[in-house]
């Protein structure tokens, strides 16, 4: 505890004498998004992350989440020095979707718009028309459909299952998928949902379709947020990674929250509602990261002009 409450102190210090400001995922530790909140950060989902960070007047920005939330901050502001905990903070989909691989597919089907989630390499950005994030996936599928666009969507296979479901839109799938959310169960939400009959399911939609099905609001981190506001349910069960908990609870601080079931519940879960790459993100590492300038993202410079085109088009479609 007072080691804790040393180390933000520190950091915040350290914000402050290095004109720098702390941008923090939903998904890390509470501490973190608290301290990203005290010292005039930011605490969101990665679309506003990258809001965020581009018009943000600092000169350094510390981004607490992983990797490809950085190298977006990294290609949105190349001016600015961006650093992370640590660069070793990955992710499924990312990993699932190597740029050789991906370029090849996409050089099959030539007469399709790319669309790539958020969570991808600044190369496969590279290779692609349009960037999304969970947000904002649906109305720019939609946006592109009534222009009778036919789709390559990458990585997540179970966002596109679900996009693909609600517009109707021509889409060919890519077939990564994110460890967290792939592991809640369907079965054992029917019967949470029986314990819990006036709770109302909150799904982030990289989960497994039978799990979506069982929903009763599904959307981004940050509109399951806001859903918890807008619902008159007493109690939520909340199937996205348990981080969105800290913001949650202070959204609507009457209510009870409870995790949806993974597939472990116990020792042999792997990442049981928790990522385990958000998880390397702790106070030392931040710490650590400001006073050595460790762990800067680079970009390859010749990527980013590419790589930012999708991404403002994703920023002027949201805004
Ligand atoms: O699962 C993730 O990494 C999410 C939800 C990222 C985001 O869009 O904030
Ligand atoms: Fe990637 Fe899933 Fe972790 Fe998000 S929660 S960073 S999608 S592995």
């Amino acid at each position: 505890e007072a080691e804790q409450a040393d180390y933000c102190a520190r950091i915040a210090a350290s914000l402050k004498e290095r004109d720098a400001a702390l941008v923090a995922h939903y998904y890390t530790d509470p501490m973190i998004q608290a301290l990203a909140e005290e010292t005039g950060g930011c605490v969101s989902d990665s679309l506003e992350m990258a809001r965020f960070g581009k018009e943000h007047p600092a000169s350094t920005l510390i981004v607490a989440g992983v990797r490809f939330m950085g190298e977006t901050a990294k290609i949105l502001s190349p001016e600015k020095r961006i650093l992370m905990p640590t660069q070793e903070a990955t992710c499924s989909l990312d990993i699932g979707c190597p740029i050789d691989e991906f370029s090849a597919f996409c050089d099959q089907h030539p007469d399709r718009t790319v669309v790539v989630y958020a969570n991808t390499s600044a190369a496969v950005k590279a290779r692609a028309d349009w960037v999304v994030t969970s947000s904002c996936a649906l109305g720019i599928v939609e946006h592109l459909m009534d222009r009778g666009e036919k789709i390559i969507w990458a990585p997540d296979q179970h966002l596109g299952g679900y996009i693909q479901k609600q517009t109707g839109a021509d889409m060919l799938l890519w077939q990564g998928s994110c460890i967290v959310h792939e592991e809640f169960k369907a079965k054992s939400l029917l019967d949470l949902k029986e314990v819990y009959p006036d709770a109302a399911v909150l799904v982030h939609p990289e989960s497994p379709a039978s799990v979506v099905e069982l929903a009763d609001v599904v959307g981004s981190t940050s509109q399951l947020i806001r859903a918890t506001q807008t619902l008159p349910n007493p109690t939520f069960i909340v199937a996205t990674d348990r981080g969105i908990f800290y913001k949650m609870q202070q959204a609507a601080p009457d209510r009870r929250l409870i995790e949806a079931p993974t597939a472990g519940n116990g020792a042999t879960c792997r990442s049981c509602a928790h990522c385990p790459w958000m998880a390397m993100n702790t106070l030392p590492r931040v710490l650590q990261a400001l006073e050595q300038g460790t762990d800067e993202i680079i970009v390859p410079p010749e990527l980013i002009p590419r790589a930012v085109k999708p991404l403002d088009r994703m920023l002027s479609f949201t805004r």
